[in-house]
């Protein structure tokens, strides 16, 4: 039997191309993000296939998180699968030129809001027991330093070693936890980043070849059809046009 797969940040890019890919592996789904228009659209346009559960949700709100999940309709109350993929970089400028808010709005996107997903989702995770997963989306820029990257990649880092953290608790229940790590890729993320100037964003994306949603959604399916004794701690997928930096020397 397969069970319910809740993913969060399903308006867009990774979260709504998995929401397509998983689909097509028959799960049920509960797609999550604060746009309703967009969750609407995106289970009118599954639930032919599948049963999806549109749930509008703020995930830095930790109560109404936690409500939402205690109010789950039976139907789509065995989740064997959390795509924690909800989350945002802002402000690409250096650290001292960055609002103290935009900082504010990563870590209680990024860190909170995926803990407060995680901690009300692991009783029904752990009660699926083998064959269940947690596919928390990291980053390269968890442990690549860049300039502008500041609180980003180190919100990163944090779902690295939660992810690995959880993984030990979790020994003995049958749950799977897995860090995918994306390099750069093709979405709305750079539009957000910076706020909404198109050129900008479009910059990031000129002249190479960035991965597509799709790429990871791939991932994603891939990871959660493992068979059950199979675990990633982390899965780290780059473009073949991304590789590594030196550090950098300032001179006078
Ligand atoms: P998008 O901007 O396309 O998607 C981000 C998603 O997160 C949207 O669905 C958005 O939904 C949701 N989201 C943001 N804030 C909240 C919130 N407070 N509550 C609920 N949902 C929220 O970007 P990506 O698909 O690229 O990003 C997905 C994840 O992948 C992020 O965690 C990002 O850090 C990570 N990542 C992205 C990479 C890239 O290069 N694109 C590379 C590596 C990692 P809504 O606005 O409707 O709430
Ligand atoms: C997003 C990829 O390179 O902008 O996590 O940090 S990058």
């Amino acid at each position: 039997m397969q069970g319910v797969a809740l993913i969060t940040g399903a308006t867009s890019g990774f979260g709504a191309a998995s929401a397509r890919r998983l689909a097509a592996d028959g799960w049920a789904l509960i797609i999550c993000g604060r746009r309703q228009e967009r969750l609407d659209a995106l289970a009118a346009e599954l639930s032919p296939s599948t049963p999806v559960l549109a749930l509008q949700l703020d995930v830095r709100d930790a109560a109404a998180v936690k409500r939402a999940i205690d109010d789950l309709p039976l139907e789509f109350g065995d989740i064997q699968l959390l795509v924690n993929n909800a989350g945002l970089a802002l402000a690409p400028g250096p650290a001292q030129a960055v609002d103290l808010g935009d900082w504010h709005t990563m870590i209680d996107t990024n860190i909170t809001g995926l803990v407060n997903v995680t901690h009300a989702l692991l009783p029904r995770l752990i009660a699926w027991g083998a064959g269940a997963s947690v596919i928390n989306i990291g980053s390269t820029a968890s442990g690549n330093p860049y300039p502008g990257s500041h609180v980003y990649g180190a919100s990163k880092a944090f779902v690295q070693q939660f992810s690995f953290n959880l993984r030990c608790d979790l020994q003995g229940t049958g749950v799977r936890v897995t860090d995918l790590s994306p390099g750069i890729a093709e979405t709305e993320f750079s539009l957000v980043r910076n706020a909404g100037n198109e050129t900008a964003a479009d910059a990031v994306y000129r002249d190479t070849v960035p991965l597509t949603a799709e790429d990871v959604a791939e991932q994603v399916a891939y990871i959660a059809a493992l068979p059950a004794h199979m675990n990633i701690n982390r899965m780290e997928v780059v473009p073949v046009r991304q590789a590594w930096g030196p550090y950098a020397i300032h001179r006078e």
